[in-house]
């Protein structure tokens, strides 16, 4: 008999857990990528929470793929953002294969960028520019896409 009390009782708070929402932190946001230089491809939105893994598509929280429509020059798209530091960054795939393309000496061949729009010219942008402190819901971030070629 405790033994299934004791079951009810662990049963019970895992549908406790499994009922409360997962983010029930998360603040929804507007977030544009603009300044596209072609309606090609796709813009990729990945979410790093980690200086080590911003910047690494492999290490991020999430990623959320948009298709660019026909003729546009943004995407807009609306995001659950976490109560806590994080940054954005973005790769306008142009042709869609869901990485970064580079030339033969690894520069990129396709545009970027990060929340706040960090000012690097020359190497990719750096986690404490990019990183932002907290957003209310509502919020609209922009994001400029740059290309080097
Ligand atoms: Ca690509």
């Amino acid at each position: 008999m405790h033994r299934l009390v004791a079951l009810l009782v662990f049963l019970l708070a895992q549908l406790m857990v499994a009922g409360s929402p997962a983010h029930a932190q998360d603040v929804p946001v507007t977030l544009v990528v603009e300044e596209l230089r072609s309606d090609q491809g796709q813009v990729l939105v990945n979410l790093y929470l980690s200086e080590d893994a911003f910047l690494n598509s492999r290490l991020a929280l999430w990623q959320k793929a948009v298709p660019v429509p026909p003729g546009a020059s943004q995407v807009e798209l609306e995001l659950e953002l976490p109560l806590v530091e994080f940054a954005l960054g973005v790769l306008h795939d142009e042709d869609g294969d869901g990485e970064m393309d580079t030339n033969f000496i690894g520069m990129p061949k396709e545009g970027m960028g990060a929340s706040n729009n960090p000012t690097s010219r020359f190497g990719p942008p750096k986690w404490e520019d990019a990183l932002v402190d907290s957003v209310q819901p509502g919020d609209t971030l922009r994001i400029q896409a740059n290309y080097l070629f």
